[in-house]
């Protein structure tokens, strides 16, 4: 299986984060892609290669016009301004407020995200907007008709939504993989979330459209970030309606549970009928991970790649969360090895 990587993800790297009452470095750090690009060349995966620039066009795609400007001229800003440190929002636009675009950078920001956990650096923008491209390479392949990829894209993608960062994300890399399908004549595209968090970004873009099938297992959001989306009951809205698909399960789910939520994210996988499928990869779903309460196994993610691979569909599978570091790279590349090794056995 072919990576996409870039080493622009080294650009982009927060200081630190409030979690449980506390500043802590953050979770979402560099080391992660580093674990996982290790693993995949000491698995023997397959060739790494760089990102091709596929421009800003694909993007726009996905995400408006004011809120790229916004990102990308933030930093500037806040340089501007004197400071050096992270930049990060502490004011949004809740009930009772209204959702007025504020003129000066702090209100700003807060209007273009939805929590303080994508903290802008001098190189996020850098770091987004390859990870974007990588996503786009990997995609490109896919298109071609290679049988999968792996974007290996940091930072994540998957809570951004049109107009807002949040949750260590700022472009959504799936949803602008699964347009470019859409751009490029598929008319049916699937995108399976199987991090651990719901794909909030990645739902609402796509939440009133038939022609891409959103499914995600998840922490439930009654108890779990991003906590204002990912109920069941959210099944999609308009000419989207029928093509949502929330599976959230309790904390302390462990295999047994979690792989009966993946064979019901398959089945409507292949009833939809989709020709190519996007997985947004997170493996924050590991019992050891630091902020999650999931308890997959280094060798169910194995099983995890075999399963999807059974959908018989081109698959570009694209990097999300995950921060248990040390065993990152195993879990990701356990993925995409147990999906190769299926995809061999049934050719
Ligand atoms: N400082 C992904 O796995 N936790 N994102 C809230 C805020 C946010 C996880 C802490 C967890 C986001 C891609
Ligand atoms: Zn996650």
């Amino acid at each position: 299986m072919l990576t996409i990587y870039s080493d622009d993800h080294h650009l982009h790297h927060g200081r630190c984060e409030l979690i449980d009452g506390q500043l802590m470095p953050c979770f979402e750090m560099p080391s992660r892609a580093d674990h996982i690009l290790q693993r995949v060349q000491a698995q023997a995966l397959g060739p790494v290669e760089p990102p091709k620039d596929h421009g800003r066009e694909p993007l726009r795609r996905v995400h408006s016009d004011d809120y790229l400007a916004f990102f990308e001229g933030a930093w500037a800003r806040w340089q501007a301004m004197g400071d050096d440190g992270d930049l990060l929002p502490f004011t949004w636009p809740a009930r009772t407020l209204r959702a007025v675009k504020p003129r000066g950078l702090h209100g700003e920001l807060g209007y273009y995200s939805f929590d303080g956990g994508a903290p802008i650096t001098a190189g996020t923008w850098q770091a987004a907007y390859s990870a974007a491209q990588v996503a786009l390479t990997a995609q490109a392949a896919v298109q071609a008709g290679a049988d999968s990829a792996f974007a290996l894209c940091r930072p994540p993608g998957h809570h951004a939504a049109s107009d807002l960062m949040g949750g260590y994300c700022y472009l959504n890399n799936a949803a602008i993989a699964a347009q470019a399908f859409i751009d490029q004549g598929r008319a049916k595209v699937a995108i399976l979330d199987v991090d651990y968090h719901h794909g909030n970004g990645t739902q609402s873009i796509f939440y009133d459209r038939a022609d891409v099938l959103f499914t995600s297992i998840h922490g439930d959001p009654a108890d779990e970030f991003p906590f204002f989306l990912g109920y069941a009951d959210e099944t999609g809205e308009g000419a989207g309606e029928g093509f949502n698909l929330n599976l959230p399960l309790p904390h302390g789910s462990d295999w047994a549970r979690w792989s009966q939520a993946l064979e019901h994210a398959c089945q409507a996988i292949a009833e939809y009928g989709a020709e190519v499928l996007v997985v947004s990869l997170g493996v924050d779903t590991f019992k050891q991970d630091p902020i999650s309460q999931f308890k997959l196994d280094s060798p169910d993610y194995l099983t995890m790649g075999a399963r999807i691979a059974a959908l018989g569909l081109p698959t570009l599978f694209v990097m999300e969360g995950g921060y248990a570091v040390e065993e990152i790279g195993i879990n990701a590349v356990n993925v995409l090895e147990g999906y190769q090794t299926a995809r061999k056995e049934a050719a």
